[in-house]
């Protein structure tokens, strides 16, 4: 059993196409997805604001909140509530050079508008988290944005939307590039000053994603315990990475079961989920996998937080703090190594 609740994006079961080859799998309605995440445990679905309402741009604020609230019966239906909303800006042809750092007014007020209405179906599906992954906020030609300017943009952004709302948090999913070159809010200590600059901080926090931080060089585990030690880490995207390279969205634990150990070691050990937090999962299944068995990557990510939560209840917490008396490093590192391999 996992101390945790588990949460999952409809994007995390998709069609295989990459940036080089075409799509390999038939897509899955919504419904069956979600129906299939209720029974492999999951207790809340993610939601990019047109995974909710599809073709949004085209519907008035009225019709969007009406097809919302179809969602949320679907929601019920199979017991699952809504973890949070996300503007997807990226793939729109309005935000082509991002949405919030853009230095066209009009590209702005279209990450604005779609912001509103993430917020207005994130209060229809009864939830109050909006996630900001910036996708294009930053450069692909460093000349061709301020970036003191793109980052009072963002500042200005958030606190709109704080003030569109009274009970809507936001969460920055920090991200170092792809599909941008130099993101304007690559880490997590990012986030935090971008959170304090905001009118109400106390809204303001993180979800950190492992294969993010591993994109940028640094520790997923620590990433979150510095998040955790500003009490601002709302949310996670578990997943794995293998090295500086392309986002490959790998199962957790796939790539480094060390890594996948300390950052639910850290979880643990600062009662995550306390205030409600979602463990969440952002993987996806490789291109190669067939239909017949495209949730594998859920349920292997799910089974890794489980089986490295029973090593950090065996974690000996006493040895650990005799070898760091000892200054025996080598030892303690040779403990964990044969935890994991369960010796
Ligand atoms: C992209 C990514 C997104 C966000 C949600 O790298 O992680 O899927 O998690 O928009
Ligand atoms: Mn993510």
């Amino acid at each position: 059993m996992s101390q945790f609740k588990f949460s999952v994006g409809p994007w995390n079961v998709h069609e295989g196409g990459d940036a080089f080859g075409p799509t390999v799998r038939d897509s899955i309605s919504f419904e069956e997805k979600i129906k299939r995440f209720s029974e492999l445990g999951f207790s809340a679905i993610q939601f990019h604001d047109d995974d909710a309402v599809p073709n949004m741009n085209e519907l008035t604020e009225d019709e969007i909140k009406a097809e919302a609230r179809k969602v949320k019966a679907l929601l019920d239906k199979y017991s699952l509530k809504a973890e949070f909303v996300a503007p997807r800006l990226w793939e729109d042809d309005h935000t082509h050079d991002g949405g919030y750092t853009s230095m066209s007014q009009v590209d702005r007020d279209f990450a604005m508008w779609r912001s509103y209405r993430s917020i207005d179906i994130a209060k229809e599906l009864d939830c109050d988290k909006i996630v900001l992954w910036l996708a294009r906020e930053g450069t692909l030609c460093y000349e061709s944005k301020d970036p003191v300017v793109g980052v009072n943009h963002l500042v200005d952004s958030i606190n709109k939307m704080l003030d569109y709302d009274d009970n809507i948090k936001v969460l920055i999913e920090p991200k170092p590039n792809e599909p941008i070159d130099r993101s304007f809010c690559p880490t997590i200590g990012h986030v935090m000053g971008i959170s304090s600059r905001t009118n109400d901080p106390s809204r303001v926090g993180g979800l950190l994603e492992s294969a993010h931080a591993i994109l940028a060089g640094i520790d997923p585990a620590n990433e979150m315990a510095f998040a955790l030690s500003f009490d601002k880490l709302w949310g996670v995207h578990l997943n794995d990475q293998n090295g500086m390279k392309y986002d490959q969205d790998k199962s957790f634990g796939s790539e480094n079961l060390r890594q996948a150990f300390n950052q639910v070691r850290v979880l643990v050990e600062n009662d995550f989920g306390k205030n409600g937090e979602y463990v969440g999962l952002d993987v996806k299944a490789m291109r190669t996998q067939k239909i017949e068995d495209c949730y594998r990557h859920l349920e292997n990510s799910m089974r890794v937080v489980r089986l490295m939560e029973e090593k950090v209840k065996q974690f000996d917490y006493e040895l650990q703090k005799k070898y760091i008396e000892e200054r025996n490093y080598e030892a303690l590192e040779m403990y964990v190594i044969e935890l994991l391999l369960g010796l």
